[in-house]
């Protein structure tokens, strides 16, 4: 069953107990390779260093996709139509929401989905002063794992999933197809999804931006041991761990490594956790695609490109998908 907090979030109370996360890490470390999953980036300073990522000058991708934004947002609220439901994976960077918001016609309701109850609640309070007759339905819940949505307000004509930041990278190709699939549940038969997908290009443009001239990357990839420090007791010495992102051009995407700067052992719980000199333990990969990519994944999950907006550079895209038998019919 699903709550409803003092706060108005819903919380979708099926989100794994924080004490799993020891499981977690010791199940992901006994791997071979080591790895752990990369939602253990998103604590709160997690989720603040990732809001400095998207200002550095080599991470592109949030900066061409607000372009794409500031130049097609009317078109978008136009092709979505009047009497959307928005709903939005991850409360995000409320920038770009704000910009769609502001062009929709008659919205029936914004239901961010984030997982973690803070950030959804600053999102949705500065919102709704902006939006004051913009109905909130905030859900506190895993956006990949199925979802409650709340009863809209009054019936919507459409629901839209929006998905932006090339988030969808960060999934590898079978999850992805199984999200979209779920997504496209989700809006039902006249729905959408309006996502932002990361393209493929100059290997070296898309390392650059994984490995900043600042460090911010850098420290928010091992903030993710800090955070399992703090929650599960573990014993990771920061300075003895490396951040390493690298692009793999066969698989098309960065893959993030944590890599072990001296041979050492770790206390995660009750089990120690033997480190090798170099050895690397996987945290996320970041897909890039092709438009011909993007649109074979979305075919896999039953949706069709309906349109695509990109920058003369081919940089960063933004899609509108819908069901492929809504396009053929
Ligand atoms: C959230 N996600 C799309 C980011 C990305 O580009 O894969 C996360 C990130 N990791 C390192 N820098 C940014």
């Amino acid at each position: 069953m699903s709550s409803v907090q003092p706060c108005g979030v819903s919380d979708d109370d099926r989100r794994p107990p924080v004490n799993d996360l020891l499981e977690i890490a010791q199940r992901g470390l006994a791997l071979k390779p080591k790895r752990l999953p990369s939602w253990l980036f998103y604590d709160e300073r997690g989720s603040a260093l990732f809001d400095e990522i998207c200002e550095q000058p080599e991470y592109y991708l949030t900066r061409c996709e607000i372009a794409l934004m500031d130049a097609h947002a009317q078109r978008i609220a136009d092709i979505l139509g009047s009497e959307v439901r928005l709903v939005e994976y991850g409360s995000g960077n409320a920038r770009k929401t704000r910009m769609l918001l502001e062009h929709l016609h008659s919205p029936v309701a914004y239901v961010p989905v984030e997982i973690s109850s803070e950030p959804l609640r600053q999102s949705v309070e500065r919102l709704t002063k902006e939006f004051p007759r913009l109905p909130m339905q905030p859900l506190c819940a895993d956006f990949s794992k199925p979802l409650r949505l709340p009863i809209p307000p009054r019936a919507p004509r459409r629901t839209v999933v929006y998905f932006p930041g090339s988030t969808i990278g960060n999934f590898e190709n079978r999850e992805a197809a199984v999200l979209l699939r779920k997504m496209r549940n989700e809006m039902g038969d006249a729905g959408g999804i309006l996502i932002g997908v990361d393209l493929k290009k100059d290997p070296a443009v898309i390392e650059a931006a994984y490995n900043d001239r600042a460090g911010v990357t850098a420290e928010f990839t091992l903030n993710m041991l800090a955070r399992l420090n703090r929650e599960i007791g573990s014993n990771f010495e920061l300075s003895a761990f490396a951040h390493r992102a690298h692009y793999n051009p066969m698989a098309g995407r960065i893959e993030t490594h944590i890599v072990s700067r001296r041979e050492q052992q770790v206390k995660i719980g009750r089990v120690n956790v033997a480190f090798r000199e170099d050895e690397a333990m996987q945290v996320e990969y970041s897909c890039k695609y092709s438009l011909a990519d993007f649109a074979a994944l979305a075919a896999r999950a039953g949706l069709a490109v309906q349109q695509v907006w990109t920058d003369p550079e081919q940089m960063f895209s933004l899609q509108y998908l819908v069901r492929a038998s809504a396009l053929t019919r």
